[in-house]
């Protein structure tokens, strides 16, 4: 099955009772057993919700994995990746991710004895010098939050396959509409499925998918032991949301193109960041690994002034001023003070998210109000 019908049909049926199209909303706690033991497959909504098993098959079909597990929200996705850990493990992080992994990584489980490694990983080969008989997981994102830089994801899975190490994707930026990390390889791919997946700015939701059963039975344990599962609800509109995503992706990519060439053309802007471009460094790999350039762009206006880029995010007027990403309407952030404030600002702007860096993330609306909007701004 192609990918543009996965998201309609992929791992989804008619519901059983009734034929419904769309899965009902199993809103409910738990399920009547005739005699203990004695259900139809779900007895109590934190182990399983039908719902909920409808989107996690969903979710598996676009990854073109065999096991799909939904969080209540990315954090809680990547929690119970790191759960998989003990005591002295070692892991290896991109340099540049999302702020709050950040935050869950160095204040939460650093302090249950897990030693991070935040590396550059542009060039493969730099993750080997911190491998060692400890190291259980490279942890990665590309395109990455919010500098989008690429990773190789094939060349990483050589290098983790070479060690017996485990690689997660965070695939949140791309979507599996421009690249299935199982495909080349990696164990388990990890999703803010409140962006992309979702894609309308209405829930918040994680989600893992993976190939391998004996990963799977260990994380579904970990899901629901520590029980930070996705209601019904949430459940029902991902899986709405998943509907649309191959015709959401392929305009957030058409106007994301044409807005970071935009960018690159006005004089009042100093440096754009989009893969798409054939001078980003990685540009190679991204063409290689990638269908398209997704719908992120981060940019630094002339002059990298902290004041200038405020005056600029503050003066958009169809672009909202709002943390997240992913939804149908475009979004504009300030990385340093809002999703990426808990790194510390000597280590974030060593990855290049600056005081004056601006991150969008161009929505589907008519790509020339977007241009008109960005144009009024930029002139103050
Ligand atoms: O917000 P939550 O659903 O818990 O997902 C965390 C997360 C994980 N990975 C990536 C790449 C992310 O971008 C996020 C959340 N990011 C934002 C809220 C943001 O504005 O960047």
């Amino acid at each position: 099955m192609k990918f543009n019908t996965k998201t309609i049909h992929g791992g989804q049926k008619p519901d059983k009772a009734y034929g419904a199209v769309m899965p009902p909303i199993y809103q409910t706690s738990t399920f009547a057993q005739s005699t203990p033991g004695g259900h139809k497959g779900y007895e109590y909504a934190r182990t399983h919700n039908p719902t909920r098993t409808a989107l996690e098959n969903a979710l598996a079909s676009l990854e073109n994995g065999n096991y799909g597990l939904a969080f209540g929200s990315g954090l809680a996705a990547i929690d119970a990746v790191m759960k998989l850990l003990k005591s002295g493990d070692e892991v290896i992080s991109t340099n540049d991710l999302y702020g709050g992994t950040y935050r869950l990584f160095t204040k939460i489980f650093e302090n249950y004895g897990i030693k991070f490694h935040f590396i550059g990983m542009e060039n493969a080969a730099n993750i080997e010098a911190y491998i060692n008989e400890n190291t259980k997981l490279i942890w990665t994102e590309t395109p990455t939050n919010p500098m989008m830089n690429i990773i190789d994801i094939e060349a990483t899975v050589a290098i983790a396959k070479k060690h017996n190490i485990m690689l997660a994707v965070d695939n949140t930026f791309a979507t599996p509409y421009l690249q299935c990390p199982l495909d080349f390889g990696a164990d388990i791919v990890m999703h803010s499925a409140t962006k992309y997946i979702g894609g309308h700015s209405d829930l918040v939701m994680g989600a893992l998918i993976v190939k391998d059963k004996e990963i799977a039975d260990k994380l579904y344990f970990i899901q629901n032991a520590s029980g930070a599962i996705c209601g019904p609800m949430d459940s029902f509109l991902a899986l709405r949301g998943i509907k649309t995503l191959h015709v959401r992706m392929q305009r957030h990519c058409e106007n994301g193109k044409a807005i970071a060439e935009y960018l690159a053309a006005h004089p009042n802007v100093e440096k754009v960041y989009w893969p798409g471009f054939e001078n980003h460094p990685n540009h190679d790999i991204a063409k290689k690994q990638m269908d398209d350039f997704g719908g992120m762009i981060s940019f630094v206006a002339k002059g990298n002034d902290y004041d200038q880029a405020i005056k600029i995010v503050e003066n958009l007027k169809v672009f909202t001023l709002a943390e997240s990403l992913g939804g149908v309407e475009s979004l504009a952030g300030h990385p340093a003070s809002m999703t990426h404030a808990s790194i510390p600002k000597a280590a974030r702007e060593k990855t290049g998210v600056v005081d004056a860096l601006i991150r969008l993330s161009v929505g589907i609306e008519d790509v020339d109000d977007l241009i008109e909007d960005l144009a009024q701004a930029l002139s103050i």
